[in-house]
């Protein structure tokens, strides 16, 4: 980390130097004009947005009373003989929560009261009779409770219902509990089943409908961290990943987790953030490599990150190998994710300054890398193998030594050894940078595809024999290839020219570019491992440009297809929801737009733990911006960076970080070999030529790197 700053020295700043206030125009502090890109709901208690449909065959009156809850109620009537009559609620965005309807009264007209049933869903597309998901449908078979419906027998008497789990009578009557949804319909029905209690027929009075919020409430005073920038899709994005991620962030609670077999009583009743509000709702560690640096750089939250990493750690297997996620009694068998166990746990570290956490797990990270994965490395001539049998983050049906798990585990080396200098483990260090330059050049050697120009996944195609190498190339090894460093910046620049090239699709880029190893995969598009790709285009010379396409399709199709505002789980052919109503579409891996922009765009990340140290470097051109300005909060107080370019050409940029700080700043020089810097009033040499960071250094930008220590510092770049 150190070493690049080393080489491309050229000045130090001193803290406190008087600043030529003439040069900021733009005052970033106290600045509150990102507020009005918050998607948070304002009270824990929401209304519905609007009615969506109403069937007004006569049997629904007064269908907008369900919007104040003030006025007169909504009556839904049905005698023998009648069409249903049914009605959509739409919360407006995204939400998650428990329902609770409050009724004014209900009228028999059989022997019984009047049901109710209710279904929800996050997208239109996937509102039917039955919700998009329920948890009960997805119990084992004796223990389902409902059939994808909410069932209520409205009584009599003005009371309030609550979308509680369970039943109102033995098993007949049965509510989901929690729902991840945009869209809620209700109908005057009844199954069958739970005669004689709910009767299809009668009458209801609706006064009332409201969530629960169960959520992070991401209101705008809980921001640590916030961005802003001259383009205000690209600043609605980072809150919509932030409100995505806040939608995940929540209670472990046993009744409204994945019901397979996840709930467990070293979570119960703990913050965790979970991979998705609707589904699966269990704390996934490959879903943190993302939504947990969403959490740091928003509102600073990590104890729903820390809580996870623990637990997975205290279920570490003999083997070393440690568990995704609570699921199935903690033994999905996924190969890939306890390498993201090793990344998450240095992103906590880095990220918030717990070292105390890597002293306590250090024996775990070393189990997982010299004896689960150690053991593995030595059967192929020094690669990871996978044998069919283990999943990954996407259950990819691939086998061999795949490029992919080979790319991560040199980031989780690296990761890990930046972790062990950090605790004083000099020999681990050594060992694991070695590793990580062995497995680098053998990776190299044995999936390069010079034909086109990226790495091959590496594994025979379906039913071809071991050894050989399907044609086929992905997106997260070639991506990761490029952030861990594993590669040159020569060979980052084909390999994401390649992929930019043959992947690109309305939608983003696809994970895979052809269909060898499974029908419709040339179509699909995870979010997710697009954040490893995009995050190598700004740390790779001259790709940015290919970054801000890529997120203008990314995000700009997800933000403007149902239910928008959040971010999905997987988009499949045509833009789609890619496992249709299944799909997730609040999903915090997918939220990798917060990283970029505060990492990439401002600059801003940590080289020490806790930001006591920290770099500077934003990624200024390539895009259409103009200027860019925000903040990161640390345990010493909050990293601000606002830039700016001239109409003139020149470019300008203030800095404040935390008095007993240190870092360095890389001025953006465009490439101009005669760039005038002004730093805090002061000529710096302009004869020193300017230097390039290699992809490792985490910014593809023509720099000049300057030593700096805190307090606030003015930089011009003049033409
Ligand atoms: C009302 O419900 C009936 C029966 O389900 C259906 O045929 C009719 O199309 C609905 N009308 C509206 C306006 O939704
Ligand atoms: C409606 O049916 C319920 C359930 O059978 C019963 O308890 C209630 O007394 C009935 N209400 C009237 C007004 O008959
Ligand atoms: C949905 O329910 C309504 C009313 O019961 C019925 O008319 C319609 O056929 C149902 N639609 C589906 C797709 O089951
Ligand atoms: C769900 O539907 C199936 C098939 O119609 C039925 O056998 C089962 O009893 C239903 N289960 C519940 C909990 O309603
Ligand atoms: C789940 O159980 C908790 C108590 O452990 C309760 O507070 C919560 O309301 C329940 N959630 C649902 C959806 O029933
Ligand atoms: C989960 O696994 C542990 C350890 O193998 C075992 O003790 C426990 O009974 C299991 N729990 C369930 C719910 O299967
Ligand atoms: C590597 O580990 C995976 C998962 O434990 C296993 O399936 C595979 O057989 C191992 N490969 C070798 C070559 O040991
Ligand atoms: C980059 O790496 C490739 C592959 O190992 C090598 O052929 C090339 O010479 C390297 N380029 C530079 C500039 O180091
Ligand atoms: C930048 O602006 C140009 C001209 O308006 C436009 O064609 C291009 O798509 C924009 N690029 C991005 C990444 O927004
Ligand atoms: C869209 C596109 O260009 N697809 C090609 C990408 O590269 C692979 C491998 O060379 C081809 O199979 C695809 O046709």
């Amino acid at each position: 980390m150190a070493s690049f700053v080393r080489k491309t020295f050229i000045a130090s700043l001193a803290a406190g130097m008087v600043c030529n206030a003439a040069a900021i125009s733009r005052d970033i502090a106290g600045d509150d004009s990102w507020h009005r890109f918050v998607r948070s709901p304002s009270s824990p208690i929401l209304k519905p947005y609007s009615i969506l449909s109403a069937n007004t065959t006569g049997a629904v009156i007064n269908p907008s009373g369900l919007l104040d809850g003030n006025g007169n109620p909504t009556v839904l009537t049905r005698n023998e003989g009648d069409d249903v009559p049914s009605l959509v609620v739409d919360f407006g965005q995204n939400v998650v929560g428990i329902v609770s309807i409050s009724f004014a009264g209900s009228t028999n007209s059989s022997e019984g009261y009047p049901g109710l049933k209710l279904a929800f869903s996050e997208t239109q597309q996937y509102l039917t009779n039955t919700s998009d998901f329920t948890r009960s449908d997805n119990l084992p078979a004796g223990s389902k409770i409902t059939n994808g419906t909410d069932q209520i027998a409205v009584a009599n008497g003005p009371y309030t219902w609550r979308d509680s789990t369970g039943c109102e009578h033995g098993s007949q009557v049965c509510s989901d509990g929690l729902h991840g949804f945009r869209y809620m319909k209700i109908w005057l029905d009844a199954l069958e089943s739970d005669a004689p209690y709910a009767q299809p027929y009668g009458s209801v009075s609706i006064s009332n409908i409201e969530l629960e919020w169960s959520a992070y409430m991401g209101t705008p005073d809980t921001f640590t961290g916030w961005f802003e920038c001259s383009d205000e899709d690209l600043t609605q994005w980072w809150f919509d990943g932030v409100y995505t991620t806040d939608m995940d962030t929540d209670v472990f609670l046993a009744n409204e987790t994945d019901p397979r077999n996840s709930a467990t009583p070293t979570l119960q009743g703990k913050q965790v953030l979970f991979d998705g509000a609707k589904r699966d709702r269990d704390p996934y560690v490959g879903d943190l490599a993302v939504a947990a640096l969403t959490s740091y750089l928003s509102h600073n939250f990590p104890e729903s990150t820390r809580n996870i990493l623990a637990d997975l750690a205290e279920h570490q297997r003999a083997d070393g190998w440690i568990p995704p996620a609570s699921i199935n009694n903690y033994t999905l068998d996924l190969y890939d994710y306890p390498m993201w166990w090793v990344v998450s746990t240095a992103d906590l570290v880095m990220y918030t300054g717990d070292t105390d956490f890597a002293v306590q797990y250090y024996d775990v990270m070393k189990k997982t890398l010299d004896v689960y994965y150690g053991q593995n490395l030595t059967s192929t001539g020094g690669l990871l193998d996978k044998e069919n049998g283990y999943g990954d983050y996407a259950f990819l049906p691939r086998s061999g030594p795949i490029t992919y798990y080979n790319a991560l585990y040199v980031h989780a080396l690296k990761a890990a050894a930046h972790l062990a200098d950090i605790l004083g483990h000099d020999a681990d260090s050594k060992t694991w940078t070695s590793r990580a330059s062995s497995v680098s050049a053998k990776l190299l050697a044995r999936n390069w595809d010079p034909a086109v120009g990226a790495f091959f996944d590496g594994g025979p195609c379906p039913n071809e024999a071991e050894g050989t190498i399907c044609n086929v190339h992905a997106q997260d090894g070639n991506g990761l290839s490029v952030l861990s460093g594993a590669v040159n910046s020569t060979v980052a620049t084909s390999l994401l020219d390649y992929y930019a090239k043959n992947t690109s699709r309305p939608y983003g880029n696809a994970f895979y570019d052809n269909d060898a190893l499974q029908e419709g995969f040339s179509e699909r598009v995870y979010a997710f491992i697009s954040y490893f790709e995009l995050a190598a285009r700004f740390a790779t010379v001259g790709a940015a440009g290919s970054a801000f396409d890529e997120i203008k399709r990314l995000y700009g199709w997800m933000s403007t297809h149902d239910p928008e505002i959040t971010f999905w789980e997987g988009i499949g052919p045509g833009g789609s929801p890619y496992e249709e109503g299944f799909t997730s579409m609040a999903h915090g891996w997918s939220t990798g737009i917060v990283p970029l922009m505060s990492n990439y765009v401002l600059g801003i990340k940590p080289t020490g733990p806790g930001f006591k140290t920290w770099q500077i470097c934003p990624v200024v051109d390539g895009g259409n911006l103009t200027w860019a300005r925000g903040q990161i909060g640390t345990l010493q107080g909050p990293i601000k960076v606002s830039w700016q370019k001239k109409s003139d050409g020149a470019f300008e940029m203030q800095i404040d970080a935390p008095q007993d700080t240190t870092g360095v700043i890389c001025v953006p020089t465009s490439g101009s070999k005669n760039a005038q810097i002004v730093v805090d009033g002061k000529k710096v040499n302009s004869n020193a030529k300017a230097s390039t960071m290699g992809p490792i250094a985490t910014s593809g930008e023509n720099f000049k790197v300057l030593n700096a220590k805190g307090g606030s510092h003015t930089i011009f770049v003049g033409v």
